[in-house]
Parts: structure tokens; sequence; C-alpha cells
């Protein structure tokens, strides 16, 4: 199985974070470093297309979203998290590959960091799992690419 992750820059102190809390979750579930294609983008709003493009490409099994947005630093914080909420689920929809929200949404870094912890409680680490468990259930529905 091969998996897409990708991770926007935006708050790269949270995102690096997550980013090694999915990397340690696909390790885990058994999946070699070549196995996981990394896309790095500017912000939570560039996610869904660069998701889209990626599954797209027919390479990956699933795709794994991962962002953080602080509302205290972004007065736009709403709208930024709604575009990439739905434009992950439109583009799983579109490309029928499965896309895991791995996007924080907090009102602190301090709750941001809280979330990206090491092991257990990591959310990059539980958009990993979550994208693995759709990818095999598509595959299992025959519906696999
Ligand atoms: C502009 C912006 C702001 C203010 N805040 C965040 C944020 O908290 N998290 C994030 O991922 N991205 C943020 N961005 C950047 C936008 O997502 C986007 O990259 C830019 O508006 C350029 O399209």
């Amino acid at each position: 199985m091969r998996i897409a992750i990708v991770v926007a820059r935006f708050n790269d102190f949270v995102t690096e974070r997550l980013l090694a809390g999915a990397r340690a979750g696909l390790t885990d579930a058994g999946l070699a470093d070549g196995d996981v294609e990394v896309w790095w983008v500017p912000g939570a709003f560039e996610i869904p297309l660069a998701a889209e493009c990626v599954a797209a490409s027919g390479r990956v099994s699933a795709v794994v979203c991962l962002g953080c947005l602080i509302k205290g630093a972004t007065p736009h914080f709403e709208y930024i998290a709604s575009a990439c909420a739905h434009g992950i689920m439109a583009a799983a929809s579109k490309t029928r590959i499965p896309m895991s929200f791995g996007v924080l949404t907090t009102t602190s870094a301090e709750e941001a960091l809280e979330r990206a912890v090491e092991g257990r409680g990591n959310k990059g680490r539980e958009a990993a799992e979550a994208a693995l468990e759709m990818a095999r259930l598509v595959a299992a529905s025959g519906d696999a690419r």
C-alpha cells in the first residue's frame, strides 16, 4: 500500500510534529519509508487541491491531510477551516480515494501542541490510522485502485 501525506507549512512548529506522528503510525502499520510520499503546501487552504492532485495520480491508496489553524492568530480562521474541510471531502468524493482530516483547529498554540505530542494523542498519527483503515475498507469493497 502507498500513502500520501499532504502537510501545510503554516504553523510548521506544529505540523512538523503532526507529520512525525503520521509517519510513525504508518511505520508501525508496516509501511516502508518508500511507500510514503510527502507533499508540502503553503497553508491549510492549499491542502485540498494538492490532495486531489496526488489522489488523481493513481499512485496512492489514501491521503493523510495535515495542517494547523490557530484561531487567535487568524482572523479569517473560519473561512480557511471551512474551505479546507469541505475541499478535502469534495476531493475524496471526486477521486474516490480516502482522505483523512488531520487539520487542527485550536484557539491557541498551546492547545495545538497538546494535540501534536509524541505517541498516542498525536492527531497526525490518528489521521494516518484513519486513512489506512479507510484504504483497506475501500479495497475490500472492490473499489480499490
Ligand atoms: C493566511 C493564513 C493565516 C492567517 N492563518 C493560517 C493558519 O493558521 N493555518 C494555515 O494552515 N494557514 C494559514 N494561512 C495561510 C492560508 O492557508 C493560505 O496558505 C494563504 O491564504 C495563501 O492562499
